[in-house]
């Protein structure tokens, strides 16, 4: 009976927010628990009304209408489904210094921003109180992965912006029924409000924008922000407590795309890919054969191998030179008119048009993520304003892509064989390289990857920005942690996925790239056949690369090219002192890093004893065609 008198508090607490329709909703809600925190946050917050979202036509509708209401979103003349949503100038992008891990006091995590959690929380509710007056609420419930999956986590996002809701409902399986079928699941939950909208719709008090996150409740508050990456919860908030989780039951939550790669006789092998941003993730995942995901993966062990889930099914992709020729398929879902996208930060003409740096046609004065946009604007500082912002995205379903995998929904995921890492590096890997072993391959690949930080000027050599597994930014643990974590998930595998690293940057003396953008599928081929045990490689002191004579057979039959055993030659040399230097600079980091494991360093000095062995016998630079197959 307490119990039932308890949800009778409840509901009649959260019916003064909400009409019947909405009451309704609500009621089939099996968690009181679940229950109890909207009263806590209706009561914090103080909307108008609360809107459930189920996957009803009606409600994902109403979401999409009221985004338009609400001036979050603006039609294109073109298409009612393509929306162009402004985040404004000051908010275009993840606020790295503002999002922070929670912890207890005196407690720090090498090299993550964390805060004080009770003062930290303390901070944000106040922002939050009475933050949604007049406003109306929007409540969706989500899988994190396929329904009835065994790998899927949920989530509850709580937001003020039908931007936000609308996001989700695209990016996300909406899973209303999991939670009124079921009162035993654990959820994330994810609190969002945009703050005061200044004249422009823009989050106004940006100097108050706050992304706060709490693993010991599972709740991320975000405050006085638009942008899609500090605000939908399920996209990058949620990876940081799904890494959590994962390092506590020993399972992987990754920064990563899963692609399928066709082998001989149409044979399907599946692979993950991190990259650090702009470094060629998405290009590699549209360029493998079927697309499972292009941003997020959930890995676990099932049978003794790993097997690997998509959390989304959509993408937040950057628009940014999105072409008919390089990007035609995205380029044609982008222009189609029967596909639903919401464009964020790219030009809205005056016609009504949407523009962004890779439309054939000079841009027409217009909208954009800083007002009125006319070509040659500049802001306040005299500097150009461009046309559409070079971090603008779309989001869209990625049902939309032809080569979406079939598996996609799959319950158990798509067994992975290889794990790839690469990074923007002009001169020290080789385009390809399979690692030694798993463990050898997490510390000298994952654990080492690196990228250029700024787009060098031509010939100079960039600073390297250290990103591990391209997750630095989103690890509520230190990444020593996160090296270890990758060893215990290691151990529970009968079969481990081999791990390569790609590098499609380097570039000759003058600074022109060695490698066609291309070129990444024959790299992809190799490594399906390398992990099928179809081709021997070459032992190098850093791994395995491919023989000249596969690679060549793969560049005639992929791409109709020759490929000569000079430029083979240029790529595949391997370059000691640069390799020397790099595991310097990354011994030195996790010098610093208390609970880096023992074997990582054993391994590190190994690596170092094969680099220094093989100079002494062979010189600095070692041409692939004086060592030995395997
Ligand atoms: C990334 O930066 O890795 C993205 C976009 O995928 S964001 O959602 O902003 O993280
Ligand atoms: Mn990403």
């Amino acid at each position: 009976m307490g119990i039932v008198e308890g949800r009778e508090e409840v509901l009649s607490a959260l019916a003064k927010y909400t009409d019947r329709y909405n009451l309704d909703k609500l009621t089939r809600i099996k968690s009181i628990n679940l229950l109890k925190w909207i009263v806590y946050i209706v009561e914090l917050t103080k909307p108008s009304r609360i809107f459930i979202i189920t996957d009803s036509e009606q409600d994902i509708e109403y979401i999409r209408s009221k985004a338009i209401e609400n001036k979050e979103e603006i039609p294109s003349r073109f298409n009612p489904r393509h929306t162009v949503h402004f985040d404004g100038p000051r908010d275009l992008a993840r606020d790295r210094e503002n999002t922070r891990i929670l912890v207890s006091a005196g407690v720090e995590i090498p090299m993550i921003n964390t805060k004080e959690r009770n003062e930290a929380l303390r901070e944000v509710l106040e922002f939050f109180n009475g933050i949604m007056k007049d406003k109306e609420l929007y409540i969706g419930f989500y899988c994190y992965g396929p329904k009835n999956s065994p790998f899927s986590l949920y989530g509850v996002q709580v937001t003020d912006s039908a931007y936000v809701a609308h996001s989700s409902n695209i990016l996300y399986r909406i899973c209303y029924d999991v939670f009124t079928s079921r009162d035993d699941i654990e959820y994330m939950r994810f609190l969002h409000s945009t703050g005061p909208r200044d004249e422009n719709g823009w989050s106004r008090d940006i100097a108050r924008r706050r992304i706060y996150i709490d693993l010991e409740d599972r709740v991320v508050y975000s405050v006085n922000t638009q942008y899609a990456g500090n605000t939908v919860g399920l996209k990058k908030l949620s990876l940081r407590l799904c890494i959590d989780k994962g390092d506590k039951e020993s399972w992987l939550c990754e920064h990563m795309f899963i692609v399928g790669v066709k082998g001989p006789a149409d044979r399907i092998t599946y692979f993950t890919g991190a990259f650090p941003a702009g470094c060629g993730k998405t290009s590699t995942a549209l360029i493998a054969d079927t697309v499972v995901g292009d941003d997020l993966a959930i890995i676990r062990d099932l049978d003794g191998r790993a097997h690997a889930v998509n959390p989304e099914i959509g993408m937040f992709g950057i628009i940014d030179g999105v072409n008919p020729v390089d990007d035609p398929e995205i380029y044609d879902i982008l222009t189609r008119r029967d596909t639903e996208v919401i464009f964020a930060n790219v030009l809205l003409t005056e016609d009504g048009e949407v523009w962004w740096n890779g439309k054939p046609t000079p841009p027409k004065p217009g909208l954009n993520y800083a007002g009125k946009w006319w070509p040659g604007k500049k802001d306040e500082k005299g500097i150009e304003i461009p046309p559409s912002h070079p971090n603008a995205r779309f989001t869209t379903s990625i049902f939309y892509l032809e080569k979406v995998d079939p598996r996609i929904n799959d319950p158990y995921g798509v067994t992975i064989k290889g794990m790839i890492f690469g990074g923007r590096d002009p001169n020290t890997w080789v385009p390809v390289e399979e690692s030694l072993d798993w463990e050898h391959g997490v510390v000298t690949k994952g654990a080492s990857l690196e990228s250029e930080k700024t787009a060098a000027t031509l010939g100079a050599v960039g600073v390297m920005e250290f990103n591990p597994f391209a997750i630095l930014d989103f690890l509520p643990i230190s990444p020593g942690r996160f090296v270890d974590l990758h060893f215990r998930f290691g151990e529970k595998l009968d079969v481990k996925p081999r791990i390569f690293s790609v590098n499609y940057f380097l570039r000759d003396e003058r600074g022109r790239y060695l490698t066609e953008k291309v070129d990444k599928r024959v790299w992809l081929k190799w490594m399906e056949l390398r992990v099928n045990n179809d081709v021997d490689a070459i032992a190098t002191p850093t791994g395995f690369i491919p023989i000249y004579s596969d690679l060549a057979e793969l560049f005639k039959k992929e791409l109709g090219k020759e490929f000569h055993e000079n430029l083979y030659e240029r790529l595949f040399t391997i370059r000691i002192e640069n390799l020397l230097a790099k595991y310097e600079r990354i011994w030195k980091i996790y010098s610093k890093i208390p609970d880096t494991p023992k074997r990582f360093f054993e391994i590190l000095i190994e690596q170092k004893r094969r680099l220094e062995d093989a100079k002494n016998k062979y010189g600095p630079e070692i041409s692939p065609f004086k060592l030995d197959r395997k």
